[in-house]
């Protein structure tokens, strides 16, 4: 079967955090992973909304391009997905001009069947701010629930589509003045004739969440309305009819959306073989499924697709198993307050495979849910330490202090040991299953009921009592749990694939499917184990609900346009040799090191981000390059005083040393 995947496109203007990840990206990965395992014919594709008005109203505020900005969130996010073990088989942007030709194509062909047509409306104009007012560059009171601070695109409050000329008592976004009406044409989609196709097409579905379906009901209902799909504004892919120049595509429906084709496009491109794309986009055996916030099912469940209709050779999508909302210690995630656990803010202070798995554990598959530090601390250190790394590093401890490493050659045949091995074949089937229907929750919590059984089935066997008094017992019970951890390593892959590779790395067992994990596949002698978890305290925890609702870090400096520097100001970086006298790694992290560093007429303490490719002991007398006057910082309550220099690819750091021995404090200009 061949499936085609998507995530919702995240606007280019901001970082990803917890929400995003627990409603589009998170299971998506845990999905493809899967079929990827299964050797199912799947492509995963996501890319930034790079035309979101939010876009061009961050850049004014920071006083840059929207380019600037762009270019900026779009590597930031794209390295954060990498970086928590995401992997797109495309990433693209929607500011590509491959995009650009992809959505006016589309608007095009949509355009000349006669579903869009020009309409003389009334919008609203900022006599002050010279501009005409859409989507979010309004504000008001809601007409439907009444609240204030709806915008003109969307109410948060009721999830209402607006438009700006509905809401009362208007008001400009950003000079706060009354917007007149004025004037203008703008090209409508025919969305009310495709109430019936859509409601049928609906009605084929009966398997889709009810989050969904209940959402599109009410929709009908109401009765689809036309929509305007063209925008006064510079920031957009434009419209592709000389009677709409200087108007933009409306990035809701003739843009963003069209990123899953044109992303694509540039996969197919990127491998070698251009037309691929059509395998997925054009045959109607595709399954096209759509991972996305509960915020974007009316355009996934019903625009998009009487797009696609409107168009006429695309598949439609097959599931869009659509999350709701993911709350903060009990409140509602709010960027603006700053109500939210950062991506990049967390990857740079804790490991990524607890957070995917505490985050799966708490999927607002079916409601919305709470993410509390406290639960992500618990399923650290009661679970993925004490039952999985724990079990790991029974079976590996054991089999290296008494076999040498060796796994005995020994098949169990009691009753405890072939429940073990019965188990492994059931799970594998049913978290497959669950996997497969999104039930991603209930797969990671039937999933670690294996190595909970490993440990009581190690505690059972005893094997420390039979080594001595039977000792062909005990080479079965040691084949058995390696058996188990062998399983562990595919099964997990999805889940935590960073602890898997690590499993891998011990195994030694190459790559292997799904279903080799049911397969009795163990290794004759097992590498030594690496720490899959270390236990987080609640020090740690409590700095990081003491950031919520802080005001944020300034993670990215607000630039200048060309971002070039002064001489001076580089003259005011002061760069030294500085000699490494200790190292050692901070206490519960495996990324952060505590470096004790010489440079000639002072010692410092630095903390640095280099623990997964550098050995402590390994640096001790080397000399580095450190940034001498940075303010003192505290970094998982350790103080840090100066910043050490390293090239960072990744995952893959490298640190900035000289090519000559150089006297510790010697400037580096
Ligand atoms: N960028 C909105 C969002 O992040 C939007 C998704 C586009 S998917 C085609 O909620
Ligand atoms: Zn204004």
């Amino acid at each position: 079967m061949r499936i085609l995947v998507t995530s919702a496109l995240p606007y280019a203007n901001g970082d990803i955090h917890l929400g995003h990840l627990a409603g589009a990206y998170l299971p998506a990965d845990i999905y493809v992973k899967y079929h990827r395992l299964k050797g199912s014919d799947v492509v995963y594709i996501c890319g930034s909304d790079e035309h979101g008005v939010a876009i061009p109203q961050a850049a004014t505020r920071q006083g840059v391009t929207p380019r600037v900005i762009i270019d900026r969130y779009h590597e930031r996010i794209k390295q954060s997905f990498a970086d928590l073990g995401i992997e797109f088989d495309n990433y693209s942007r929607t500011s590509l001009p491959l995009h650009q030709k992809t959505a006016q194509d589309f608007f095009r062909r949509v355009y000349d069947k006669g579903y869009i047509k020009p309409r003389v409306t009334r919008q609203l104009y900022c006599v002050s701010c010279r501009m005409s007012l859409a989507d979010r560059y309004v504000e008001g009171t809601c007409p439907y629930c009444g609240s204030d601070g709806a915008r003109g695109d969307q109410c948060e409050a009721c999830g209402r589509w607006t438009e700006p000329t509905e809401l009362i008592a208007p008001r400009c976004k950003t000079c706060g003045n009354t917007p007149e009406p004025r004037e203008t044409t703008h090209w409508f989609f025919a969305l009310s004739e495709f109430q019936e196709p859509l409601r049928k097409w609906l009605e084929s579905k009966p398997d889709w969440k009810p989050n969904v379906k209940r959402f599109c009901e009410g929709w009908f209902k109401a009765g689809l309305q036309d929509r305007s799909v063209t925008r006064d504004l510079e920031w957009g892919v434009p419209v592709p009819l000389a009677e709409a120049a200087g108007k933009v595509l409306y990035v809701w429906l003739f843009d963003a959306p069209i990123g899953y084709i044109s992303s694509t496009k540039e996969w197919a491109a990127r491998i070698g073989q251009p037309d691929r794309w059509k395998d997925y986009w054009l045959d109607p055996g595709t399954r096209l499924v759509h991972f996305i916030g509960k915020d974007n099912i009316v355009f996934h469940a019903m625009v998009w697709p009487a797009m696609l209709m409107a168009h006429g050779d695309w598949v439609l999508p097959a599931e869009i198993p659509a999350n709701e909302f993911l709350n903060i210690e009990g409140k509602k995630l709010s960027t603006s307050r700053n109500w939210a656990v950062w991506l990049p803010e967390y990857l740079a202070e804790l490991p990524p495979d607890p957070l995917r798995y505490a985050l799966a554990l708490n999927l607002p598959e079916n409601r919305d849910v709470d993410f509390t530090w406290h639960d992500y601390l618990a399923r650290n250190n009661n679970e993925l330490a004490d039952v999985l790394g724990n079990f790991v590093n029974r079976v590996a401890v054991f089999l290296h202090k008494n076999y040498g490493g060796r796994v005995p050659d020994a098949t169990a045949d009691d009753a405890a040991g072939l429940e073990v091995l019965k188990a492994i074949e059931d799970t594998t089937v049913r978290v497959g299953k669950m996997i497969d229907g999104f039930r991603i929750k209930d797969a990671a919590r039937e999933l670690m009921n294996l190595p909970a059984l490993g440990n009581r089935y190690f505690d059972g066997q005893a094997p420390w009592r039979t080594f001595k008094s039977d000792r062909v017992q005990c080479n079965r019970t040691m084949n058995t749990c390696v058996r188990l951890v062998s399983a562990l390593e595919v099964l997990f892959q999805p889940f935590l694939p960073f602890t898997s590779a690590k499993l891998g790395r011990m195994l030694n067992l190459g790559r292997r499917g799904w279903d080799d994990a049911a397969r009795p596949v163990v290794p004759s002698e097992l590498g030594e184990p690496e720490i899959l978890f270390n236990k987080i305290e609640d020090a740690v925890i409590e700095a990081q609900v003491a950031k919520l609702g802080a005001p944020p870090e300034p993670s990215v400096p607000a630039a200048e346009e060309d971002e070039m520097l002064e001489f001076d100001e580089f003259r005011r970086v002061k760069l030294v040799i500085a000699k490494v006298l200790e190292a050692e790694r901070v206490e519960g992290t495996d990324k952060l090191l505590k470096l004790k560093v010489d440079l000639g007429e002072e010692q410092r303490q630095v903390v640095a981000g280099i623990g997964r490719t550098y050995d402590p002991a390994s640096l001790v007398g080397r000399s580095i390059v450190l940034v001498a006057n940075l303010k003192p910082a505290k970094i998982r309550g350790v103080e840090s005083n100066g910043m050490l220099l390293a090239a960072v690819a990744g995952e893959d750091v490298s640190l900035v040393t000289v090519d000559r021995a150089i006297a510790p404090g010697s400037e580096v200009s």
